[in-house]
């Protein structure tokens, strides 16, 4: 009988690992999602977790749509939750070691199979970009799971497609390095 039942269950464990279409590389990249670290030229870097994202600033907006550059809407969302991505920087605290460059700073969002976008530090701040850019942890009131825990987006781009961002694990604070000599013409 008790052979019989470790057969048994030997065979369901089996079943189970066949209907898994995770390698173990996707595994560890299911876990690493699973977080979102804030960091980069932070004062404060950080970890988002969904427990702790629902501390933040959560805000439910109405209406998206993931718009492919072709044209396409891969999808509609009749609600989403997040937080304002320009929210999450101020709570790390961008350093701006030389304010009159603040034009060349810009945040990188990354993503587990390397689909990466940036958004520059001028249009968070001073452009319209930064209403409507969120990472978002639920769609039509439900977690997101397909695509990850974490997703970013910019509601109002022309064609939100190519700047939503499935799989986020990072938001990183990076500045071009755009050192030139100074032109004698502007002196
Ligand atoms: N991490 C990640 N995010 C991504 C992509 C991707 O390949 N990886 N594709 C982008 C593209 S091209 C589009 S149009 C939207 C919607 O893609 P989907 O229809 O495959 O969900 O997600 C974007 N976000
Ligand atoms: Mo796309």
């Amino acid at each position: 009988m008790r052979k019989k039942l470790s057969a048994h269950f030997t065979l369901v464990l089996v079943l189970a690992l066949a209907a898994c279409p995770l390698t173990a590389q996707a595994k560890s990249d299911v876990i690493t999602s699973r977080t979102v670290t804030v960091s980069g030229l932070v004062e404060k870097p950080f970890t988002i977790t969904i427990p702790s994202i629902k501390l933040m600033k959560v805000e439910e907006q109405k209406n998206g749509a993931i718009v492919c550059d072709s044209g396409e809407t891969r999808k509609t969302l009749k609600t989403y939750k997040g937080v304002l991505l320009r929210d999450i920087l101020d709570s790390a605290k961008i350093v701006l070691s030389n304010p009159r460059q603040r034009g060349e700073y810009a945040v990188l969002v990354r993503s587990i199979d390397n689909y990466n976008v940036l958004f520059s530090y001028n249009e968070l701040y001073y452009g319209t970009a930064g209403d409507s850019t969120w990472l978002i942890f639920e769609e039509n009131g439900n977690p997101i799971d397909k695509d990850g825990l974490f997703v970013v987006f910019c509601a109002t781009d022309k064609a939100t497609g190519p700047r939503h961002v499935k799989w986020v694990n990072s938001i990183e604070v990076i500045k071009m390095n755009t050192e030139q000599p100074v032109q004698s013409s502007c002196r």
